[in-house]
């Protein structure tokens, strides 16, 4: 199999991650989505990366798909609760998982506008703030976020947590609702017990230089 990824996404994280817990053979293809010559057009009529490509050649895309495709074609090991209460406790996770990272990366499309909207940007903040929080209260103190076993919760929440650290040594800060450290204590042993496993070290986000501007403004 192939993945098509952009080494700064978070989203690839997820991808890598799965793969690497399912113990599958996989290679990278570095593709920059917003870049001229970008290959993720090709495979996703919605320009974005990761793509997982099968051996067959059928091309999925969307983080979360991918790994759902993952877990029904190769369903061993599983990354899944063992029973729905479970399931449901993990799809809550991914959805606010998701939608604090979608959030966050709004407000920092809006900060490189020439006049970043102040309504929009609070929106956002507070989408951060708050998903944070109720993470924290499901999460916090927790090895592993559902069912006492590492599941596609722990991706969701852990890359969630990765990226934001990513970020921030990247320079952008985004303001105190992003400090997720500093706010919520109850989840630092937790994600960094997942950044010590083998997964996660071996799916690090990366920087590469891009033109910010071009691809926001
Ligand atoms: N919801 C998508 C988001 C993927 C995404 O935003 N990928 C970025 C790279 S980190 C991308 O390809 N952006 C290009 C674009 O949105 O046009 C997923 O979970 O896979």
């Amino acid at each position: 199999m192939k993945l098509i990824n952009n080494p700064p996404s978070p989203y690839g994280r997820k991808a890598v991650i799965a793969l690497i817990e399912k113990g599958l053979p996989f290679e990278i293809v570095e593709d920059m989505p917003w870049g001229e010559s970008t290959i993720a057009s090709q495979y996703n009529p919605l320009e974005q990366v990761p793509i997982l490509l099968a051996d067959h050649g059928e091309a999925i895309y969307e983080s979360d798909f991918i790994l759902e495709w993952l877990e029904r074609r190769y369903p061993r090991p599983s990354l899944l609760p063992p029973d729905d209460d479970g399931i449901l406790d993990m799809k809550r996770l991914q959805v606010l998982a998701g939608a604090v990272q979608e959030s966050w990366f709004r407000l920092f499309a809006e900060t490189q506008r020439a006049t970043p909207a102040a309504a929009w940007m609070e929106r956002q903040k507070r989408k951060v703030a708050r998903g944070l929080a109720e993470i924290a209260r499901l999460v916090g103190g927790r090895e592993y976020a559902v069912s006492g076993r590492f599941t596609l919760a722990d991706i969701a929440v852990g890359t969630l947590l990765g990226s934001l650290d990513f970020l921030r040594e990247q320079g952008f800060d985004g303001g105190v609702e992003g400090r997720w450290r500093e706010q919520h204590g109850s989840l630092v042993p937790y994600a960094e017990g997942l950044e010590r496993r083998e997964s996660f070290r071996r799916s690090r986000q990366r920087a590469v230089p891009i033109d910010v501007q071009a691809i926001f403004t």
